[in-house]
Order: structure tokens, then C-alpha cells, then sequence
């Protein structure tokens, strides 16, 4: 099978991509990726040469070059990953998000229509289920809850699901959907929480904790999310959306204290900034449905999930560092430089 990957050179496609090298080297790859500031082809290094993978840089909005793509390579299966991923650049300007998250999307699935495809799986975020209140630990985002969004990103994703859902009704695309919780692991950008948190004790910098801390998010190591979007791939059933998610829910400030633990740095470190717009409380994943129907679980464990990720960050200064010193500089002054404590 042919798999073309898109958005494969960022945190979670090219882990994704290693995921499926290794676990069916029988199949071609092909990255498709417009190496915005979150792709780095450095990522792929180790992958480059290998004779079944090829990468493209190319813009997904990119109409000719798509179709021109998918006559060369005939995929049997496309992966969505690509998007703006970030709410915080979001709040800021959202008109790229709108471009590649919704307009993107469209655009591969004309190609998918245009040139036939076996499946095209759509990357999707618990995000569009808005959030859940803290006192209500009850409550869980189920396939069936309302799609409901508060940023301008999780709004794009949620406008790219209900296309892909309409192609799928209206011109029978076959098509799967997952929505996955909050990833962490090796070479996540250091715009996110884990990430930041980890560059910024390493570098004995402040920890910018937005508000107090006490949002909840749904930690996922991002292999376990590979394995189960490559479940979908071979066992989901077409028109459906699955929720990933491991039923492991972490408040932010307990998060940044356990890196500053792990490091060895002071909680002194940590600094309670103006809180994000519209800043969702709380997310949780209720993943009965993937488990029951695909018998899919989560293997990592947070613990050894965060252990490896600390790790990996220690071992890989130069991937973050070299990041970091670019044109983040400029991104990190104009999210924290003005931004106020609390
Ligand atoms: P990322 O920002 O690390 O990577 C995005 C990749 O897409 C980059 O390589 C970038 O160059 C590429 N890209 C951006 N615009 C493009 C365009 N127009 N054409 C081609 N390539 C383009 O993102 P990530 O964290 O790896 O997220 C991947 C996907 O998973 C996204 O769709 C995101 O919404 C979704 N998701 C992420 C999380 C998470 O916790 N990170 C959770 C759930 C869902
Ligand atoms: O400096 C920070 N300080 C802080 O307190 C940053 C960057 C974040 N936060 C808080 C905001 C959130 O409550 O940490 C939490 C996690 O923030 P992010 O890492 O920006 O992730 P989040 O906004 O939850 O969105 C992520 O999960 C869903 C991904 O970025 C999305 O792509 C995915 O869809």
C-alpha cells in the first residue's frame, strides 16, 4: 500500500511515520509537508534514505501540486495531520488556520474524489467538544457529544471534521475520523506545555503557568495515538469517529511541578501569567468505543511516558536548541515578553 501522510515532518505525523516504517515495512510512505515553523525535517532524518519512504514539500491548500501528487503516487490511503496546531498563534491570527486546517482539508479530498482512494483519515482533536467543568468528574466527551468549540483553532478542526463528515454523505468518500486528548513525547514543539516547561527549567528560565494552573487535560503518549490511528486505518469502519484517549487526567500546575521535580529545579521557577482568552477548563476523553469495537488500549503508562519524554529532551538539546534560538525568539517575546502575573 501507498499511505500518503501529510503534516509528517511535526510532532505527531513523524512519529507516526516511524511508528508505520516499523510496523509494516511492507508499505510506501510518502510526507507530504509545507515546513511551516512546526515542521522540521531534521525529524525525519533516520527516515530519509529508507527506499519506502519519499518526502514532498508541498502546501496541502496547494490545489495542482496535490492532484500532480496523487497522479504520481496513486496512494491507497491518506493521513491528515497537517494543520496549525497551536491555540495560543490561534487567538493571535486566525486566518491561517482557517487556510490549511479547513480549506486544506478540502483540497485532499478533492484529490481523493478526483483520483479515488481506499481511505482518507482525518487527524481531529477533542477540542471541538469545547470543555467540561472541574466539579463534574463525572462527565466525559463521548463520540455523541456536541460539537461545541472556544478558539479559533479548535474551531478550523471542528469545520474540517464536518467537511470530511459531508464528503463522506454526500460524495461516499470513505473516510475515518479519530479526535485524540493531548499528545506528549519525543519531538513536540516547544510552543506546548511539556515541552516549554522542560526547554524553559533546562535553560533556568520562568515557567509561564497560565491563571492558576488548575486546567485539566487528558494525557496520551503520542505512540499510543500512532497505534491507534493505524488501527483505524486497518479495522475502523468508514462514516465513523473515534475518540482516542487513556483516562489520564492531569491538572497543569501538578504537571510543571512534576518536570521541575524530575530536573532537579525549584518551583520558584514557576510564574503565574495572564490566563489564555477563552482558556477551556477541563478536557477527558471517554475512549469505550475505540476499546470495544478495535480493542485498542493505551500502552504507556504517564509515568514512563513522561520519563522517556524528559529523557528523550535531555539526549536532544540540539533538535529544541536549535529551535529555540530562531525565529521562537521573537514568538516567545510576543506571547510572554508583555504578558502580565498573577
Ligand atoms: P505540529 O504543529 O507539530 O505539526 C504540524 C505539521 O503540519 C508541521 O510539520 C507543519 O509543517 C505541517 N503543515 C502545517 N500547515 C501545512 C500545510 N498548509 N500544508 C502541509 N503541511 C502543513 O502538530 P501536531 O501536534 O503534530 O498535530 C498533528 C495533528 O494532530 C493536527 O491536525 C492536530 O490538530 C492534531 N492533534 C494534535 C494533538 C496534540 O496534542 N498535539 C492532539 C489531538 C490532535
Ligand atoms: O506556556 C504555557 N502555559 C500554560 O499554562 C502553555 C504553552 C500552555 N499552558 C496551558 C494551556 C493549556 O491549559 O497548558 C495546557 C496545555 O496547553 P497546550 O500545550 O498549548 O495544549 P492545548 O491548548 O491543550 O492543545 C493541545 O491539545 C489538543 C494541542 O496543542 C492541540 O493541537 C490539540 O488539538
Amino acid at each position: 500500500m501507498t499511505i500518503i501522510v501529510t503534516g509528517g515532518a511535526g510532532f505527531i505525523g513523524s512519529n507516526f511515520i516511524f511508528h508505520m516504517l516499523d510496523a509494516h515495512p511492507e508499505d510506501r510512505i510518502v510526507c507530504l509537508d509545507k515546513l511551516t515553523y512546526a515542521g522540521n525535517l531534521s525529524t525525519l532524518r533516520d527516515v530519509m534514505d529508507r527506499p519506502n519512504f519519499r518526502f514532498v514539500r508541498l502546501d496541502i491548500c496547494d490545489r495542482e501540486g496535490v492532484y500532480r501528487l496523487f497522479e504520481e503516487e496513486h496512494p491507497d490511503i491518506v493521513v491528515n495531520f497537517a494543520a496549525e496546531s497551536h491555540v495560543d498563534r490561534s487567538i493571535e491570527d486566525p486566518s491561517v488556520f482557517l487556510q490549511t486546517n479547513i480549506i486544506g482539508t478540502s483540497v485532499l479530498m478533492d484529490a481523493c474524489r478526483k483520483y479515488g482512494i481506499g481511505r482518507f483519515h482525518q487527524v481531529g482533536t477533542d477540542e471541538v467538544y469545547g470543555d467540561l467543568p472541574l466539579d463534574r468528574p463525572d462527565l466525559f466527551f463521548t463520540e455523541e457529544t456536541p460539537i461545541r468549540t472556544s478558539s479559533p483553532y479548535s474551531s478550523s478542526k471542528a469545520g474540517a471534521d464536518l467537511l470530511v463528515m459531508a464528503y463522506h454523505r454526500t460524495f461516499g468518500l470513505p473516510v475515518t475520523v479519530s479526535r485524540c486528548s493531548n499528545n506528549y513525547g519525543p519531538y513536540q514543539f516547544p510552543e506546548k506545555l511539556i515541552p516549554l516547561m522542560i526547554a524553559n527549567c533546562l535553560n533556568d528560565k520562568p515557567l509561564p503557568v497560565y491563571g492558576e494552573g488548575l486546567n485539566v487535560r487528558d494525557w496520551l503518549y503520542v505512540e499510543d495515538h500512532c497505534k491507534a490511528i493505524d488501527l483505524i486505518l486497518r479495522k475502523g469502519r468508514v462514516g465513523e469517529v473515534y475518540n482516542i484517549g487513556g483516562h489520564n487526567e492531569m491538572r497543569n500546575i501538578d504537571i510543571v511541578k512534576l518536570i521541575c521535580r524530575a530536573l532537579d529545579k525549584p518551583e520558584s521557577l514557576i510564574t503565574h501569567v495572564t490566563d489564555r482568552k477563552g482558556h477551556d477548563m477541563r478536557y477527558a476523553i471517554d475512549p469505550a468505543k475505540i476499546h470495544r469495537e478495535l480493542g485498542w488500549l493505551p500502552e504507556t503508562k504517564f509515568e514512563d511516558g513522561i520519563r522517556r519524554t524528559i529523557a528523550w529532551y535531555l539526549e536532544h538539546r540540539d533538535w529544541w536548541q536549535e529551535i529555540i534560538s530562531g525565529e521562537y525568539q521573537n514568538y516567545y517575546e510576543k506571547m510572554y515578553g508583555n504578558r502580565g502575573t498573577v
